[in-house]
């Protein structure tokens, strides 16, 4: 099999391990070629440091999308996250329009937000342009606080509990066309993950690991490229959410053990062996299956 390529349109932080420094490593784990577009380099991410750089990287993306174009390079996925600008939007809808293909898979992770609060760098003009660009996405991979923005409803509102979680899910799906993955959904005391609406086969099923009682930065970006390196790999969205899963808990588990401050997310590095294989055991179970 020729080695998938996807291109990556997130920021590049220089320390904090999100975004890019978490997308090259797991891809290239995975087997497949990562391909930054940052939409902007910072010195670290937002969450928790003060004084951070930010360099908008919004007149370059339009150059190096003309130039791969130019190239004739093509991409088994488009992969966006953490946008930069307003204008990034109308930019990153005309990288996926340029590179959609029959076999592309459009995955937008709408980075805008977490515990109910909207990252510092994101206006609300932004945030009413992610809802544009998400309806260009085959899955979406939101967590609470994006699924209420992208609901337009207020985060208190959302609804709790397997019921509300597969409600939302279903609410975000467009009827059915796209794929919607709901992060950090607890179904249980102890327990974390995701529920999914698989647009492929028109159902909705979660996935649970242990719940690792400790908040890292990033551990959204790590579950969403996990994803999106399982479903370039041929994996379907139930088994791709439930290797995110797995990855995700084990990277918590290690990081909480050595006492990592938040901000610096999680130790990945030392984990990413578990990534180079297609894994056949799983200690992440796959909830009862729902039509
Ligand atoms: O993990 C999401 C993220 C990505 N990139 C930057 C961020 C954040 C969240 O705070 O600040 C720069």
């Amino acid at each position: 099999m020729q080695t998938p390529r996807v291109a990556a349109i997130h920021d590049m932080s220089g320390f904090g391990r999100c975004s890019l420094t978490v997308a090259i490593p797991i891809l290239s784990a995975m087997g497949v070629q990562c391909c930054p577009l940052p939409t902007a380099f910072l010195s670290t991410h937002t969450g928790g440091f003060q004084g951070f750089t930010f360099l908008d990287m919004t007149d370059e993306m339009p150059k190096v999308a003309a130039h791969w174009t130019s190239l004739g390079l093509t991409f088994q996925a488009v992969y966006s996250g953490f946008l930069a600008s307003e204008r990034q939007i109308g930019i990153v809808e005309d990288i996926i329009t340029a590179f959609r293909r029959p076999d592309t898979q459009v995955i937008v992770d709408p980075v805008m937000g977490d515990h109910g609060q909207i990252y510092q760098t994101y206006t609300p003009a932004m945030c009413s342009g992610m809802r544009r660009l998400a309806q260009l996405a085959d899955v979406i991979t939101p967590n609470r606080t994006e699924a209420a923005l992208l609901l337009d409803v207020p985060y208190e509102d959302l609804p709790a509990g397997e019921a509300g979680c597969r409600s939302i899910v279903e609410r975000l799906s467009l009827e059915g066309r796209r794929s919607v993955v709901l992060t950090g959904a607890s179904l249980a005391p102890g327990r974390t993950g995701a529920v999914c609406f698989d647009a492929v086969s028109g159902r909705t099923e979660a996935v649970q690991t242990a719940y690792i009682a400790h908040e890292f930065h990033g551990t959204g970006d790590v579950f969403a490229s996990v994803l999106t390196g399982a479903l370039v790999r041929g994996s379907t969205l139930f088994t791709a959410a439930a290797e995110a899963a797995e990855f995700v808990r084990a990277c918590a588990e290690r990081t909480a053990a050595e006492g990592l401050a938040m901000r610096e997310g999680v130790d990945l590095e030392p984990l990413l062996g578990l990534l180079t294989q297609v894994p056949r055991d799983r200690t992440c179970e796959a909830a009862a299956p729902q039509v």
